[in-house]
């Protein structure tokens, strides 16, 4: 499909010894590494054009804003957005989810309205509404999830109704890996003219987006996942939506006139990005989808999907280990528990070989309750990760599970 050992090359972190060991990174879910090239865009960014854009007639400060701009072009078309003003960048996935919470849900959403969620979000898109339903007296409803950790489909039509006012939905769920089939979720809500926010914090990097054929309202992504740097993600919306938002943060930038008197405030995107921002990542962040576009987002779900069958058989036959999140339609994370061994006790074992893996709530708590269990071990995969990485990760379990017998 793709040459793996040449891609490993890409990047140079995971030639790195951990405790002496080749490191085998799979915290993917939490954040992947960066090939060169991103790493290289960073460097020949402050060493060759490091300027400030939208600002400057010099020459440094158009080179700057030209592949700042670009970026967004690069994001429209990897989305099949229809208009480049859609795209807001932002910190990562909870800025933008914070974004639509503030700039949309306080507007728009009133006393006694109701926000749906799901059962398998993550803390970002959680709070931000508990946070809406405090302050306009909103309710917030949980579509609750089956013992395989799908969202009830029939519970969320049960759920919409007239006093329906927003649904925000996760697309891939980052505890579990569970995949949503969003695709109707849209539609249920948008035939109640609902509108619909997808957190594909965990989607855009395993799976091809197209927010027109999804017809999402929102799509909230972090870079940090998909390669790029961290400390910067993008919002989509909708045109018709921003427009009638008010901005989110105010400052240079995203005015077109101010006096003490008024303040004109700038057209989209600009209205929505507020103050400096983080050029360098943003323009690390074009070349980081470049890069996953030159390999082709369908080899990279086909090959994970390898691992995440291989990884789930290996991991199944561990005496007393057991998989959390079983879902028909899963992405590369595999969740784990052992009875009498506590994820703590398991992450520090496996770094010690050198396997990096994420336990804990994942900032996912209610996920934890509803399967009553404090935390989980999560090996998440990634395009460059290999059988025989997910094999050692296999033996240094049934080396813990000996250990604690
Ligand atoms: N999940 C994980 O290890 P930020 O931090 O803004 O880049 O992304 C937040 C976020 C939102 N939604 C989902 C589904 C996520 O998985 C995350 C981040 C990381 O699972 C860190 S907790």
């Amino acid at each position: 499909m793709f040459d793996i050992h040449k891609i490993r090359k890409d990047f140079p972190i995971l030639s790195q010894k951990i405790h002496n060991k080749t490191l085998v990174y799979l915290d993917n879910a939490a954040t992947t590494q960066k090939p060169k090239c991103v790493i290289d865009s960073l460097v020949e960014y402050y060493s060759q054009y490091n300027s400030n854009i939208h600002r400057g007639v010099h020459i440094l400060s158009q080179k700057a804003t030209e592949h700042y701009e670009r970026t967004r072009d690069i994001i429209k078309n990897f989305i099949n957005a229809k208009n480049r003003e859609e795209i807001i960048f932002t910190r990562g996935t909870t800025e933008a989810i914070n974004l639509v919470a503030n700039s949309y849900g306080l507007n728009f959403i009133k006393k006694n309205d109701e926000i749906i969620i799901s059962h398998l979000e993550h803390h970002a898109n959680i709070v931000p509404w508990q946070v809406v339903c405090q302050k306009t007296g909103a309710k917030l409803k949980v579509i609750p999830i089956n013992q395989d950790g799908e969202i009830i489909f029939e519970e969320y039509l049960k759920l919409l109704n007239d006093k329906t006012k927003f649904v925000a939905l996760s697309h891939i769920s980052n505890a579990l890996g569970t995949v949503t089939p969003i695709k109707q979720f849209i539609e249920k809500a948008h035939e109640k003219n609902i509108p619909v926010l997808i957190d594909a914090a965990q989607s855009a990097q395993h799976l091809q987006l197209d927010v027109q054929d999804l017809d999402c309202d929102f799509l909230a992504v972090s870079g940090h996942k998909l390669y790029a740097p961290t400390g910067i993600g993008f919002l989509y919306g909708k045109k018709n939506l921003l427009e009638k938002m008010s901005p989110y943060q105010t400052g240079g930038d995203m005015i077109l006139s101010v006096s003490f008197e008024k303040t004109i405030y700038n057209e989209l995107p600009y209205k929505f990005e507020a103050g400096t921002h983080n050029i360098a990542d943003t323009i690390a962040f074009g070349t980081a989808i470049e890069y996953i576009e030159n390999i082709g987002l369908g080899n990279i779900s086909k090959y994970e999907n390898e691992l995440l069958e291989y990884g789930t058989k290996l991991l199944s036959e561990i005496n007393g280990l057991k998989i959390i999140g079983t879902a028909k339609n899963k992405a590369s994370i595999i969740s784990f528990v052992f009875d009498k061994i506590h994820p703590h006790d398991i992450g520090t074992f496996l770094d010690s070989d050198g396997i990096a893996v994420r336990t804990g709530h994942h900032c996912a708590e209610p996920i934890m309750k509803f399967f009553d269990i404090p935390a989980t071990t999560r090996a998440s995969f990634s395009f460059y990760n290999t059988k025989e990485e997910i094999k050692k990760l296999a033996e240094g379990l049934k080396k813990i599970v000996k250990m604690f017998e």
